[in-house]
């Protein structure tokens, strides 16, 4: 197993659901984290938590993933002690409706694409080339069950989560000479603020996502976001789904009476 004490684990989106639990995680082994996400007052809170409950370093910054020039800013602008990550989580995502694609708004669209690919791509170009001259490093990108399956109404989320699938594939590929590992871990339903972001606030309806069944806890996918970056250096968990016991794909959900 590799140890990840004072490795540089750098997450984007850690300010909620699955990011935020991988930053505890990581924390937990001992690594010292770089985490960034929109809402920096959650980010410094989440900060102020890990430093009095596991004496973690920790550096937070704001970031908006789908503004490039702000990625490859903050990216090159980190100060010296943090430039030199280990492992990249790529979290940062959301979903916006759930529309027939006819009907759809466009701003919803441009919102996933902006976010899940483009702002993946622009913090891997920024990330990555330092892994490589320094021949070391992990990537993991969460994709999702929505990245392997379409759902009804599900037409532009899904095409971001296939798109993370593709460029993880190619990623993996490009890199097979070097000691890096491109990993993706893929989820099913987690309960986290994802279908309150995706119904705009609308609390009751994102609850009835995960009504009458068991969904995956953020912890879950953080417990095997850690497990992937653990291996040992020659062991590469190139994708691994993660679904609730109740759910055998995006649309057979069992959910008790
Ligand atoms: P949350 O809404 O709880 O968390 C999403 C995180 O992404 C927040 O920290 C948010 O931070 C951040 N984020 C969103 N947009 C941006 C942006 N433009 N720039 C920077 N950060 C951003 O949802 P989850 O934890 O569930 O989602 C995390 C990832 O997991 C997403 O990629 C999602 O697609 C994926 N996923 C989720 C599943 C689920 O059922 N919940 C299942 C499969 C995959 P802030 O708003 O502060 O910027
Ligand atoms: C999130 C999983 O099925 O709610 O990526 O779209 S799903």
């Amino acid at each position: 197993m590799n140890s990840l004490v004072n490795s540089i684990v750098f997450i984007t989106g850690a300010s909620s659901g699955i990011g935020r639990a991988c930053a505890r995680a990581f924390a937990r082994e001992g690594a010292r984290l770089l985490v960034a996400a929109r809402r920096i007052e959650r980010l410094n809170e989440l900060a102020a938590e890990l430093k009095r409950e596991q004496h973690s370093d920790v550096f937070t910054f704001q970031l908006d993933v789908r503004d490039r020039s702000a990625v490859e800013r903050s990216l090159r602008s980190l100060p010296k002690e943090w430039e030199a990550i280990d492992v990249l989580v790529s979290n940062a995502g959301l979903s916006r409706g759930l529309d027939k694609l006819h009907e759809g708004s466009i701003e919803d669209w441009e919102e996933m694409i902006d976010t899940n690919v483009k702002g993946l791509l622009y913090v891997s170009r920024s990330v990555i080339p330092g892994m490589v001259a320094r021949k070391k490093g992990t990537i993991i990108n969460i994709g999702s069950i929505a990245g392997h399956e379409v759902y009804p109404r599900g037409n532009v989320y899904c095409a971001t989560k296939h798109a993370v699938d593709a460029l993880t594939k190619g990623l993996r590929m490009d890199l097979v000479d070097t000691p890096i590992r491109v990993c993706t871990v893929d989820p099913g339903l987690v309960e986290t603020e994802f279908s309150v972001v995706r119904f705009r606030g609308d609390e009751e309806r994102a609850k009835t996502v995960y009504q009458n069944l068991q969904p995956l806890t953020p912890e879950d996918v953080a417990e095997t976001v850690v497990f992937c970056a653990t291996r040992p250096s020659h062991v590469q968990l190139a994708e691994v789904i993660i679904l609730p016991t109740a759910q055998a794909s995006t649309t057979l959900v069992h959910r008790a009476p």
